[in-house]
């Protein structure tokens, strides 16, 4: 019988990667999605079986992974937009903390009848806020600097109690950021590739960013969905670091992505300190050293290649006519 996992967060970036990738492995991919309406819910494949829950609603989780009766689970759904937790901090903590617990809890009640459900948590390079070591590993402490930080740590450390106090298979990948054309088009990289196709297409002549000193380690989603799976496949859980183990600036991310373009970004990109952070996180570099070794994990797509895409598919996506809002599947 095919092996069952079910995903929350299933109609965003990485939840459409995996989606893919786990459907190639053969699994039966459940989604939990809170309503149908949802535009991105109506364009989900046919293969995605879904099943109606809500982070924010202990009991919708309950029923969701009794229905479904899974043997993974992967925890991708949050407010996952950073500047976004300063303006709603509380719904920051409900979704994106206080939801692992409600998921945590679901799946030990259900276990509890027979059979293990192993689980994972898309913990986050944001937790490590003002490094206190470069390059981050599994056991650099952690310094939030926002309330999406907080709110992680708190599902982080809990993914790790669970484990510890039930004997849960319970793991939390910790992910530096990951790109892709399917990117929302609020994060950096993509409100970039989006910005230099429309200047390119003359749809626009500048690009309004924020801090461009700022350093982030920034790998391709495609690839860092293989390692969450990975994690589950190991006779023991434990966390891990997903990152390249390279550092770039936005300010080199917007050079690559204009000369990916033929562009001089100098002529249209204007630093606009109203889009600053009220506490910012300088410099972010992964050391993924136990992935590579116990995992065999490696990321495959280096960072001028993966600005190149995403420019060029933004190029095509804006001339055909495409809505940037609607790529997270293709
Ligand atoms: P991040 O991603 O906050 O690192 O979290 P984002 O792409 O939003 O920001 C990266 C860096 O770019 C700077 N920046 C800007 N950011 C945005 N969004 N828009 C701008 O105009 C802009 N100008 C400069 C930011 O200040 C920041 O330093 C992502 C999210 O996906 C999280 O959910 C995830 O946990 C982490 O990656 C790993």
């Amino acid at each position: 019988m095919a092996r069952r996992a079910l995903i929350t967060g299933i109609t965003g970036q990485d939840g459409s990667y995996l989606a893919e990738h786990l459907l190639a492995e053969g699994y039966e991919v459940w989604g939990l999605v809170r309503g149908q309406s949802n535009p991105r819910v109506a364009r989900l494949p046919k293969d995605i079986h879904l099943v109606r829950g809500d982070l924010l609603d202990q009991g919708s989780l309950i029923s969701a992974v009794e229905r479904v009766r899974p043997d993974e689970v992967y925890n991708l759904g949050a407010i996952s937009f950073v500047p976004m937790s300063w303006e709603q901090a509380e719904l920051t903590a409900e979704v994106t903390g206080m939801g692992v617990l409600r998921m945590l809890e679901a799946i030990r009640v259900c276990s509890s009848r027979g059979g293990e459900i192993r689980f994972y948590q898309a913990s986050s390079s944001e937790m490590f806020g003002q490094v206190r070591e470069t390059p981050q590993t599994e056991v650099t402490p952690f310094h939030p600097r926002s309330p999406y930080g907080v709110a992680k740590a708190y599902g982080h450390f809990l993914t790790q109690n669970y484990r510890e106090s039930y004997g849960m298979y319970a793991v939390s990948g910790i992910l530096f950021n990951h790109e892709s054309p399917r990117r929302g088009a609020e994060f950096v990289t993509r409100k970039v590739s989006l910005g230099v196709a429309r200047i390119k297409l003359g749809l626009a002549t500048e690009l309004r960013l924020g801090n461009l000193e700022a350093r982030r380690d920034w790998g391709f989603a495609g690839d860092y969905v293989r390692a969450m799976h990975l994690m589950l496949q190991v006779g023991k859980p434990e966390d891990y670091v997903i990152g390249t183990g390279r550092t770039q600036s936005v300010r080199e991310l917007v050079e690559a992505a204009f000369t990916a373009a033929d562009l001089d970004w100098e002529r249209h990109v204007i630093a606009d300190q109203s889009l600053h952070r009220p506490a910012e996180v300088d410099l972010l570099c992964a050391d993924p050293k136990k992935a590579r070794t116990q995992l065999g994990w490696e990321p495959t797509v280096p960072f001028e290649e993966l600005v190149a895409m995403m420019v060029e598919s933004d190029l095509r996506l804006l001339s055909e006519g495409g809505d940037p809002q609607d790529s997270s599947w293709p």
